[in-house]
């Protein structure tokens, strides 16, 4: 899949392209990202991108005409079909599924990410060339360009080949739609804390069934919201209710 971004701090994304599971994934060559400054394209002598916005009051808008520049720009490198994002508060709320379908794209279509700064750009320009606004969650950022990381990240992870084992991707919270257990690891002893049993026992059934039933208890406890979205099989329904009568909650 080729990323084609557009930030006026194109080094914010050394965060993602320089580690872990993103930077593994251009390596190899699974992901391929493209970074893009608005000023680059500037006319003045001063490399401008924003302006007063017009009607008056506080902030800067990024102005159509240096956003078309930069855009073109990126979608004369674009493979095939590009679809341009706009990160924005006023977009539609980013999500697992909405990451999914994104990875489901990724072999027939380029995406062009941009990512805001100041008060927005201007909408002329948006209603132009952006075919997705999207928002990563309701607090106010500085800027697109975090968003921008966390759907490359959330979208490069679930890639073909991407992940060294793609077990875990399969394993993650959400993809079964409910929350992680817990984990454990040496010491067997912590600060007067022991691992529970279960897991020490060998017991390979056991081990799976106190898992699911923990899932299950802490999304019932802490994401009653994604439980409701949900149908439970007689096993999870089963489970749950030990759950709750094991903590002693209901
Ligand atoms: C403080 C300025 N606000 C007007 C009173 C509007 C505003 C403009 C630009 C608020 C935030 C931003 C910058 N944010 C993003 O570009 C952004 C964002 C976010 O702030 N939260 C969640 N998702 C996103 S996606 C892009």
């Amino acid at each position: 899949m080729d990323i084609h971004i557009i930030s006026i701090f194109p080094e914010m994304f050394d965060a993602i392209t320089k580690h872990g599971v993103i930077a593994r994934a251009v390596k190899q060559g699974v992901v391929s990202l493209r970074l893009y400054n608005p000023r680059d394209f500037a006319s003045d002598r001063h490399s401008t991108v924003d302006d007063r916005p017009y009607g008056g009051g506080p902030g800067m808008v990024m102005m159509p005409d240096v956003m078309a520049a930069v855009l073109k720009s990126a979608l004369g490198n674009a493979k095939n079909d590009p679809h341009v994002v706009y990160l924005t508060p006023q977009g539609r709320r980013f999500d697992y599924d909405s990451a999914i379908k994104f990875a489901e794209s990724s072999s027939s279509q380029s995406l062009v990410m941009i990512a805001g700064r100041y008060e927005g750009i201007d909408e002329r320009f948006i209603e132009h060339y952006v075919d997705s606004e999207w928002s990563v969650g309701d607090f106010v950022l500085s800027g697109g360009e975090l968003p921008a990381m966390i759907m490359v990240d959330a979208i490069t992870r679930l890639l073909p080949d991407s992940l060294g084992n793609s077990q875990s991707a399969e394993q993650d919270s959400f993809v079964d739609g409910i929350l992680d257990c817990p984990h454990y690891t040496r010491p067997e002893q912590f600060e007067g804390e022991s691992v529970p049993a279960v897991l020490l026992s060998g017991d390979h059934r056991a081990i799976e069934r106190w898992r699911v039933k923990q899932a299950l208890g802490r999304t019932w406890q802490r994401r009653p919201d994604l439980l409701n979205a949900k149908q439970l099989n007689a096993e999870q329904l089963q489970l749950l209710e030990e759950f709750k009568s094991e903590t002693g909650e209901q």
